[in-house]
């Protein structure tokens, strides 16, 4: 009934999952890590994140959900980066964090445990930070970016280009990769409207230039057809993620595609 009182033992009845979906990088063809999406089965039904993070992170408790989420993100990546794997090619394992989640005083000692006790190689966790959080008190972030960047993760920035970003900070932050937001991508396809299609390639054209000029990697989210595929091959991007390639699923799927994909 109170979905707050029922997610305070989501943790206890692990009742969370988490589901991963996996990126393609263009120029190899080849599957090049996952994104790791929460899940929470409430009497046997799926919530959406989008349902329940907001309310974890009013009442506080997206910092144990934030903890289990990482924990169990390395834990994952550290078994998909086993030789026989991936034909020792690297697996990345991307995690999301909330606002909240990165601004608590604790947030830089809960990664340090994360990592230490999964044992996993830090170069396969990277982190996602939303570009509205990134952009909110940026010399915080700054701060705390150069940490985890000196403690060997990589750094993301989501959902870029529906927030402000500062080009002054987008340049001193030590990140490895934009991800282009999907509403972007879905402007590609409009079949209808030549202009706007037109519009929407120079927009996305000028972003993975800005990614490029600023040595990043840039990858385009909820990629869903074959033609925004080659559109985004075309405009120099260099990956995608999106239901063409994989859905979200839960791990033991996600590690079959991984398998067949050898
Ligand atoms: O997976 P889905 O499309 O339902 O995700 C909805 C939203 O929830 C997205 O904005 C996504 O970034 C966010 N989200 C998914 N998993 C996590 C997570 O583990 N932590 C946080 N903070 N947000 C997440
Ligand atoms: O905010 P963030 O980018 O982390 O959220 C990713 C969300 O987008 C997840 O909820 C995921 O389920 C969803 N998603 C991933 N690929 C696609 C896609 O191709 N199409 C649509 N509509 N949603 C997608
Ligand atoms: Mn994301
Ligand atoms: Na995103």
């Amino acid at each position: 009934l109170d979905m707050e009182t029922d997610l305070r033992h989501a943790l206890e009845r692990e009742e969370l999952e988490l589901f991963y979906q996996p990126q393609l990088d263009l120029p190899t063809g080849r599957l090049s890590g996952f994104e790791a999406l929460v899940r929470w089965r409430r009497s046997g039904r799926l919530v959406s994140p989008a349902d329940f993070i907001p309310i974890a992170e009013e009442s506080g408790l997206i910092i144990p959900i934030g903890d289990w989420i990482l924990e169990e993100a390395c834990r994952q990546a550290r078994r998909w980066n086993e030789p026989n794997m991936h034909q020792g090619l690297p697996v990345t394992v991307a995690v999301n964090l909330s606002m909240r989640q990165f601004r608590k005083t604790q947030f830089i000692e809960s990664i340090e445990q994360s990592l230490r006790r999964s044992e996993v190689n830090p170069t396969h966790i990277e982190l996602e930070l939303t570009e509205s959080a990134a952009m909110h008190n940026p010399d915080q972030v700054l701060q705390l970016l150069q940490r985890l960047r000196g403690m060997g993760l990589a750094l993301a920035i989501d959902d870029f280009g529906t927030g402000y970003s500062s080009l002054a900070y987008l340049q001193r932050f030590p990140l490895d990769k934009l991800k282009i937001d999907q509403s972007f991508v879905r402007e590609l396809s409009r079949g209808d409207d030549a202009a706007a299609k037109r519009n929407a390639e120079n927009i996305v054209r000028a972003m993975i230039t800005l990614g490029h000029q600023l040595n990043l990697r840039v990858i385009a989210e909820g990629v869903e057809t074959e033609e925004q595929m080659h559109q985004l091959v075309q405009l120099g991007c260099d990956a995608i993620q999106g239901y063409l390639y994989g859905r979200p699923v839960p791990a033991v799927m996600a590690q079959e595609f991984l398998l067949r994909e050898r």
